[in-house]
């Protein structure tokens, strides 16, 4: 394996228009912050960068929506999520945002080298454009009604209720969001990126030079490069974004996912004068951390850029996650579907580490994954609790019992603490090895296997036993236990930075490096160490259960917001309205109809004839108490034929939210055959 010099670490520029959630910390964060840790304690020279992604229709649509500027909206969002990478100890060396100067420097700079260099084709073509707000329209501010599942709030990109990618002229009545009137097509100019020319190269650099990129994201990228790549335009028309720098281009901003990457070398730039060296020397291995989302943008669309501009390296690896789910459910901002980073502070402060392990634990590394408060319960209560705190407290409370405080010698060793020495160096070398290929969650199980092999060891030589009758031989089992310790406040530390800090304290130990993990000499005898104090505590059921409940709110309140907005259908004219003929009519019988749950069978008189009318009721009307009741009925519905009855007609309900029905009725007596109208 190729050995670098230096290490350049990015983390997806989260957009700076919501807050921060468990998915993209499970997804993004948790995973650099770790590689990055254990980079740090290596010893090597790595930094690890992030920021704001300030730019983006998302960005401006809702700012409208909020009739305040883009600019707030950014300043708001910024602030919150640099605060919660803090809070959660993702300690990036920069936090920066694409909306201050030196971004936009560098990315007006970075186009302008493509564009000198002749690297950009210009097309017209023609786009949707409002003429009462007088702008083009990006695809989301284009709103009508899906083709496929007639969703009258579809975007001009996607219908977010059936799930399809749609493109403007695909949506029925389209309208602006912006002044509701119907766009128009006009021309307009833009730059493109012939990725296409790029095709062959990006072939090669994928998929025969880096095969050991993760199957996720290789096959991704393969899929891409086999539909054949197309031309990208890299500028909209958008009044919100990095100018595009040349004559006549006035309303044009680069494309936000041009600008973003570019993010990463400015913020390096803000970081360091040095920074050319982490972004233009072959020795610098560079990985980005993403999602999956994001991996054509990271593996061929930055990586073109990169290449077309010719005197940056490109990434040696792109880790990237698949998707977080929460308790079975996609997780959403919009439904308010999520566990905010924020939030969880509040309810379970100073438990920053918990949440850290649970998600890495659980991390959708290879396919998507989900995330449930019963599963975070048990990762706390029987893994941090009964296994890793267990083990702390029994060795530091012991130690403090039988010798106030002071590591005791370590005496003649049996096989068995030979064995758990042995085993030491061998866990680090495991840990070392999955980190190294990206494997997040393996690492942390193995780095469990060392509070494992510290619990069985203690459980198996029992020394509060022993000590009745061989008080030497406790000394021995106290100290292998206490170098177990220490080993661990190295090794958790990536994984668990708060616990393991508070450990070397009570330890009274801060050694942070690495390379003395393995080594069983790191507390010497005679080293005091402190007062401990607990370092996990179990969660109570009743701590979930208002996580739970509150979920369940949130979805309750989702289903009666989605009722309330069932949207009217369209328009009909009085004349087709007028073709339905609705009536009073009375049972005369009713039974149920054999073999099925829902239908009723029921005799009625419609003033005009007595008719069979089989209607799905039978859940909410025993037949008995239809008799005599006055109903309304859709006189002339064409007949149909029901489980083998002929249905003439159709019985007039009321559905609710839950899907309730309840027959719709005069509101007094009237005669049978009345119009209704
Ligand atoms: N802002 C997209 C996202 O959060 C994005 C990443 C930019 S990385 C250069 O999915
Ligand atoms: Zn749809």
């Amino acid at each position: 394996m190729k050995k670098f010099k230096r290490y350049l670490i990015t983390s997806a520029l989260p957009y700076a228009n919501g807050p921060i959630h468990i998915g993209h910390l499970a997804g993004v964060y948790v995973p650099s912050d770790i590689f990055t840790r254990y980079l740090r304690m290596k010893g090597e020279d790595v930094i690890s960068i992030c920021g704001s992604d300030e730019h983006g229709v998302p960005i401006t649509l809702k700012a409208r929506k909020e009739g305040v500027s883009p600019q707030e909206i950014v300043d708001r969002y910024h602030t919150i999520n640099k605060k919660a990478f803090e809070d959660f100890g993702i300690a990036f060396d920069i936090y920066s945002r694409t909306s201050n100067k030196v971004h936009y420097e560098t990315a007006s700079d970075f186009f302008l080298t493509l564009y000198n260099k002749g690297k950009f084709t210009e097309k017209t073509s023609e786009q949707y454009y409002d003429e009462e707000a007088g702008t083009f329209l990006a695809d989301r501010y284009i709103m009508g009604i899906c083709p496929h599942c007639g969703n009258e709030s579809a975007y001009g990109d996607q219908c977010e209720k059936c799930g399809t990618s749609l493109s403007p002229s695909d949506l029925i009545n389209p309208h602006s969001t912006i002044s509701g009137s119907k766009p128009v097509l006009r021309n307009t100019r833009h730059w493109y990126l012939p990725l296409d020319k790029y095709e062959p190269w990006l072939k090669k650099w994928i998929l025969e030079d880096h095969k050991e990129w993760k199957t996720n994201v290789y096959g991704q990228c393969k899929s891409w490069l086999d539909q054949g790549l197309q031309p990208r335009a890299v500028s909209r028309d958008l009044d919100w974004g990095v100018p595009v720098p040349v004559k006549d281009a006035k309303g044009k901003v680069l494309y936000v996912w041009f600008d973003a990457p570019i993010g990463y070398i400015s913020a390096t730039k803000e970081l360091t004068p040095d920074w050319e060296k982490y972004w233009k020397d072959e020795e610098t291995k560079m990985v980005h951390f993403i999602g999956k989302d994001n991996i054509v943008f990271h593996c061929i669309i930055f990586p073109a850029m990169l290449k077309a501009e010719g005197s940056f390296i490109l990434p040696d690896n792109v880790p990237a996650n698949e998707f977080l789910n929460l308790e079975n459910d996609k997780i959403s901002t919009s439904r308010n579907w999520a566990v905010w980073l924020h939030e969880y502070l509040e309810d379970f402060p100073g438990k920053q580490d918990i949440l850290r392990y649970s998600l890495c634990a659980s991390a959708p590394e290879t396919k998507d994954n989900d995330f449930t408060w019963k599963e975070f319960q048990a990762r706390n209560n029987n893994e941090l609790v009964a296994i890793l705190g267990n083990f702390i407290n029994r060795t530091l409370v012991l130690t403090t019992n039988y010798y106030e405080g002071k590591v005791p010698e370590r005496g003649k060793t049996t096989p068995e603490d030979e064995a758990v020495l042995k085993e030491i160096p061998l866990i680090r070398q495991n840990v070392e090895t999955s980190l190294e290929t990206y494997r997040f969650r393996e690492a942390l199980r193995e780095a469990m296997n060392l509070a494992r092999l510290g619990n069985k060891y203690l459980a198996d030589s029992e020394p509060w036993k022993v000590i009745k009758t061989d008080a030497e031989r406790v000394k021995t089992i106290m100290n292998v236990s206490l170098q177990i310790t220490a080993n661990l406040t190295i090794i958790l530390e990536p994984f668990l930075p708060f616990s393991m800090e508070k450990l070397r304290k009570f330890i009274n130990c801060s050694i942070l490096k690495w390379n003395y993990a393995g080594r069983t000499d790191l507390l010497v005898a005679g080293h005091l160490i402190n007062k401990p104090e607990l370092l996990f505590e179990k969660i109570g059921d009743d701590e979930i259960a208002k996580q739970i409940d509150r979920l369940q709110a949130t979805k309750k309140s989702n289903e009666e917001a989605s009722m309330k907005m069932i949207p009217v259908k369209d328009p009909v004219s009085f004349d087709d309205f007028s073709k339905i003929d609705i009536r009073t009519a009375t049972v005369l019988e009713a039974e149920k109809v054999p073999k099925t749950t829902k239908l009723l069978k029921l005799r009625i008189d419609t003033g005009i004839d007595i008719r069979t009318i089989v209607s799905g009721i039978a859940e909410y009307y025993e037949p008995a108490a239809l008799i005599g009741k006055q109903i309304s009925i859709v006189a002339n519905l064409e007949p149909r034929k029901i489980k083998g009855t002929e249905s003439k007609g159709m019985i007039l309900m009321a559905e609710d939210k839950d899907g309730k029905l309840v027959i719709v009725s005069p509101a007094e007596k009237i005669n049978n055959g009345s119009v209704i109208k």
